[in-house]
C-alpha cells in the first residue's frame, strides 16, 4: 500500500489518484485515518443492521455514520485529532467485544478503495460511498433544520453493508448505484423542503458584491442554520454579515434576506479563499467544506473559526453550548476589533431561481421557447475547482449563442455570474437556482417543462454541461440518471474512480460524456 490512496475528487492527482500528499492539502494521517473512520461506519452500519442486541441504538448510529460521512468529504475535515476522536466516540457506540477490539487507525487499510482488489467492483463501490457521502451532506443540513427521513438513514446503513459483501457482483452493484440516485432525489427533495418550510421560497434577489463601512463577519460553507443563527445574534451590534461562496444563496430566502445586517456576497469560489479572507479583514466562520489548509503564516488565520463537520487544526472550533446552540459572540467581538472589509469589486448579482419562482415564471419562459427567443437551456450546474482548465466553462458560457439560458446551481456559477449575459425578453441568461443542495430545484424545473411540452425529459430543448469537484456533485449526478437524465457532459474529466468498464456502461446507458474544446462542446450541444 502507498502511503496514502484517494481518488475521490476532480482534483485526484494526475486523475488517478493521491499518493503522497492530497492535491487538496490532505495528508497521509489524515487521508488514512479517514479511512480508518470508513471502516468503522461499515462496522457500526452491520451491527445496526443486525440489531441482534438489544444495547444497539440505531438512531443514534445513523446519525453518527451521517456525521462520519460528512466529515469524509473532500476539503471538509483536515483535523487529524478530531477524526481520532470521532473515531473513539464511534468506538462506543460498539456493542460487540470482538468489534471494540478493533484498532480502526491500525486497520485503515479496509476503509481504503485500494482493499478491493477487484477494479470494476472497486470502482462501482467507490462511485457508492462517494453518493452517500454526498446524501449524508445533504441529509445533515435537513437533520439540522429538524428534518430526517427513517429511509435515507435505513438505506445508507444497509448500502455501507452491502459495500462489504463479496458475493455481490457488478451488475449488483450497478443496481445499487441507481438506487443511491434514487435516494439522492428524496434526500435533495428533503432538504428543499427543510429550506423552504423555514425560510421561504427563494425569490429573485439582486445581491450586492460590493461593502459597507462597518466591521463584519464573512460566513461560507452550506448550512443555512448556521447563518440564520449568527444573523439574529449580529442584529443591533453593528457588525455586517457578508455571505461567501456556496452561502451566497442565502441572500435569496425570503426569511433569511429580511436581516438588515445581511448586506452582501465577498468574494469568487471557495478555492478563491486566501485572497478573499486576506482582504475581508473580518473574521471568516466555516459552516461546512469547502476548507483550503492555510500557509502557517497566513495572516486570517486568528479570525477564522470553523463550526459543524469541517475541522482545521490550526483555527478555532465553536461547538453547540449545553443547550444545544452555537454561541457566536467570540466572533463578534472579534469582528468589532477589525477594520471593515476592503472592496474588491462592486454591482451585484442576480439570482434565486429555484424551482418556485421559475415555475411562477412558467408563462413567459414557455411562450420565450415557443417563439424561439429562447432555443435551448444549458444546464452548467455544479462544482468550480482550482485548476485553469475551469476557465473552459468562463469560455464556454461566454460563447453560448445569444438564444441560450444558463440553469446554474452550486458554486460552478462563479465561473460566469458576473458576466453580465444580458436577458432575453426580461428573462436573465443565467438562472441560478442556489447552492449544489438546490440542484434538486433543477430536476423539478426540468419535469415540470416535461410536463408542459407534453415529451419525455430527453426530448426537451435541455443539454446537460455539468462541472463536478466533490462527492456531493456525485450524487447529483447519480439522481440525475435515475431520473432518466441522458446525455450528460461531465466535466473538467471524468472520475478517476470510474474504471474503463463501468465508464463504458455508463457510457452506453446514459450517454455520458465529458468535455472536449469550447467550439466542439458547443457545436455537439447546440448545434
Ligand atoms: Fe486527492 Fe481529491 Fe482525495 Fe484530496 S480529496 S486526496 S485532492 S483525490
Ligand atoms: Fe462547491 Fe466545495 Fe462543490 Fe457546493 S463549495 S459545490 S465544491
Amino acid at each position: 500500500m502507498e502511503n496514502m490512496f484517494c481518488y475521490q475528487c476532480q482534483e485526484a492527482a494526475g486523475n488517478t489518484g493521491c499518493k503522497m500528499r492530497g492535491v487538496c492539502g490532505k495528508n497521509k494521517e489524515v487521508s488514512n485515518n479517514l479511512d480508518g473512520l470508513k471502516y468503522l461506519l461499515r462496522v457500526l452500519a452491520k451491527q445496526a443492521s443486525e440489531n441482534s442486541d438489544k444495547e444497539t441504538d440505531v438512531k443514534k448510529i445513523d446519525v453518527f455514520i451521517m456525521n462520519g460521512l460528512f466529515q469524509c468529504i473532500t476539503n471538509s475535515n483536515f483535523d487529524d485529532a478530531a477524526i481520532k476522536s470521532t473515531i473513539e466516540i464511534g468506538k462506543r457506540l460498539l456493542t460487540k467485544a470482538s468489534d471494540r477490539d478493533i484498532d480502526f487507525i491500525k486497520d485503515s487499510i479496509k476503509g481504503n478503495p485500494l482493499f478491493t482488489k477487484d477494479i470494476d467492483i472497486r470502482s462501482a463501490r467507490e462511485t457508492i460511498i462517494y453518493g452517500l457521502m454526498g446524501m449524508a451532506a445533504y441529509h445533515s443540513h435537513a437533520y439540522n433544520l429538524g428534518k430526517f427521513s427513517d429511509s435515507v438513514f435505513t438505506f445508507t446503513r444497509n448500502t455501507l453493508v452491502a459495500l462489504e459483501d463479496d458475493s455481490i457482483d457488478l451488475m449488483g452493484y450497478v443496481k445499487i448505484i441507481d438506487q443511491t440516485g434514487k435516494y439522492g432525489v428524496e434526500v435533495m427533495a428533503l432538504l428543499d423542503k427543510a429550506h423552504t418550510s423555514t425560510f421561504g421560497n427563494p425569490e429573485i434577489s439582486k445581491v450586492s458584491i460590493g461593502v459597507k463601512k462597518n466591521p463584519a463577519i464573512l460566513i461560507t460553507g452550506h448550512d443555512l442554520h448556521d447563518i440564520r443563527a449568527l444573523l439574529d445574534q449580529t442584529k443591533g451590534t453593528g457588525v455586517d454579515v457578508y455571505t461567501h461562496s456556496e452561502m451566497l444563496p442565502a441572500h435569496y430566502y425570503p426569511q433569511l434576506k429580511k436581516y438588515e445586517n445581511l448586506v452582501g456576497n465577498y468574494g469568487g469560489a471557495w478555492h478563491q479563499q486566501s485572497t478573499d479572507f486576506e482582504s475581508f479583514n473580518g473574521p471568516i466562520l466555516f459552516t461546512t467544506n469547502c476548507l483550503v489548509p492555510p500557509s502557517k503564516d497566513a495572516r486570517y488565520n486568528d479570525r477564522v473559526y470553523i463550526t459543524g463537520n469541517t475541522g482545521m487544526p490550526s483555527w478555532k472550533r465553536i461547538d453547540k453550548n449545553a443547550n444545544g446552540e452555537k454561541d457566536y459572540s467570540e466572533i463578534i467581538e472579534k469582528a468589532k476589533t477589525c477594520g471593515p472589509p476592503t472592496e474588491i469589486e462592486s454591482g451585484e448579482i442576480v439570482g434565486g431561481f429555484a424551482h418556485h419562482q421559475v415555475i411562477a415564471l412558467a408563462d413567459t419562459i414557455v411562450a420565450a421557447v415557443k417563439s424561439g427567443a429562447i432555443k435551448k437551456f444549458v444546464v452548467m450546474a455544479g462544482c468550480d475547482g482550482k485548476f485553469k482548465k475551469r476557465g473552459y466553462y468562463t469560455e464556454f458560457a461566454q460563447k453560448l449563442p445569444k438564444d441560450t439560458v444558463i440553469l446554474t446551481a452550486g458554486c460552478a456559477k462563479y465561473r460566469y455570474n458576473k458576466l453580465n449575459l444580458g436577458d432575453i425578453g426580461g428573462i436573465p441568461r443565467v438562472l441560478d437556482a442556489g447552492q449544489c443542495n438546490d440542484s434538486y430545484s433543477l430536476a423539478v424545473i426540468v419535469l415540470k417543462l416535461a410536463e408542459v411540452f407534453d415529451c419525455d425529459i430527453n426530448e426537451l430543448p435541455i443539454v446537460y454541461n455539468i462541472a463536478w469537484y466533490e462527492q456531493k456533485a456525485v450524487i447529483v449526478l447519480l439522481s440525475l440518471l435515475h431520473l432518466g437524465v441522458k446525455k450528460i457532459h461531465v466535466g473538467p474529466t471524468l472520475p478517476a474512480f470510474l474504471s474503463e468498464n463501468v465508464a463504458n456502461f455508463l457510457k452506453d446507458t446514459f450517454e455520458l460524456g465529458t468535455i472536449s474544446t469550447v467550439e466542439q462542446d458547443i457545436k455537439k450541444m447546440i448545434g
